[in-house]
């Protein structure tokens, strides 16, 4: 029997680092719950995309394709090419053959009225991710990046910047439309007030952390529950591991740091909106972060194993004692 057996922890997860992360928490044998971002989310050839639900789905019930991070091991391009023939844009974005029955089943689930939380649940009988993945509410909110395009400001949808763009042309700010009408999705501010533990993870703290922390009620409830709330830096040596953090914290105006981001997130106890107690950095950083007990691990998800280590050391810093 595991010694984290029981344990509940409470993770707040984007896509491929999030995942990884989860993969970690899992193997400690906790009993895991994460609240996953939908900020990411779009419409694409008429079907619903939920890139960070899916991400976390499919590495948690071994799909993934390791190398890309996201969408299916095994994947053919098949659709993708037919709809390029025909012209139909967006030809930018990588819908795989196996990728599309997913959502497929979630675009039909959404026709006929069930809240994502419901399809999440249904999709996820067949990949038995072994950790309850959470939609960080079922209503519309998705991440818009104010950019230069063209001699005009305008709005685009993360996707667009991201994956179209790679996020070269720089954010001059994020718009989380409809998060402020939005509810928490079931089971999220009960799992964050019963946890024994509520960890960051070493998620992209704009778009995938700050997109959560936007949904009302959730700040609140990170500052009110009994758990050890615990970050891990997404930033290691002044960069980010993968992804476009820095382009991110840029638009934001914080520091490419790991002492940055979590001055950014803040200290629960003497700041009037700060959410952290504590804050894992790589080994090698600092951060000075006043009214968070800081502590520095390898953050390097390099496998399971080290993910578990890490996962351990955050538990540890978050005050569960494993008895
Ligand atoms: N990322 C890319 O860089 N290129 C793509 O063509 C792409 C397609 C895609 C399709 C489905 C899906 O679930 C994710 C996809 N992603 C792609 C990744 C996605 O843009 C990002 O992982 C998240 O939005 C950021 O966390």
């Amino acid at each position: 029997m595991e010694a984290w057996h029981g344990v509940k922890v409470v993770a707040l997860v984007g896509g491929v680092g999030g995942a990884r992360f989860l993969q970690g928490l899992k193997a400690l044998g906790a009993e895991v719950t994460a609240v996953v971002n939908t900020g990411d989310d779009v419409w694409m050839h008429g079907l619903r995309i939920c890139p960070d639900l899916d991400t976390c789905m499919y590495t948690l019930g071994g799909g993934i394709d390791t190398e890309r991070g996201w969408g299916r091991e095994g994947e053919s391009w098949t659709v993708k090419e037919e709809l390029a023939a025909y012209g139909a844009e967006p030809t930018w974005f990588g819908l795989g053959d196996r990728d599309i029955a997913t959502h497929l089943i979630r675009t039909r689930m959404w026709r006929a009225g069930y809240p994502l939380s419901a399809i999440t649940e249904a999709l996820c009988d067949r990949w038995q991710p072994g950790v309850r993945l959470l939609p960080m509410t079922d209503d519309r909110v998705e991440t818009h990046v104010v950019v230069e395009l063209d001699g005009e400001t305008k709005a685009i949808h993360f996707q667009e910047w991201w994956v179209k763009h790679r996020a070269g042309v720089p954010a001059k700010s994020f718009a989380f439309v409809g998060a402020e009408n939005a509810t928490a999705g079931p089971g999220v501010l009960e799992a964050i007030a019963e946890a024994d533990a509520v960890v960051l993870a070493p998620s992209n703290p704009v778009v995938s952390i700050g997109t959560i922390l936007n949904v009302p009620g959730v700040r609140d409830a990170l500052r009110k529950t009994d758990a050890g709330v615990v970050g891990l830096s997404p930033i290691i040596g002044g960069k980010p591991l993968r992804g476009m953090a820095d382009a991110c914290l840029d638009a934001i105006g914080v520091e490419t740091t790991a002492e940055a981001v979590g001055q950014h997130y803040g200290s629960r106890k003497c700041s009037e909106d700060g959410i952290l107690d504590a804050w894992l950095v790589h080994t090698g950083d600092r951060a000075d972060v006043p009214g968070v007990a800081v502590r520095a691990v390898p953050l390097l998800m390099s496998d399971v194993d080290a993910t578990a280590r890490m996962a351990r050391a955050a538990l540890e810093l978050a005050g569960v004692d494993v008895g």
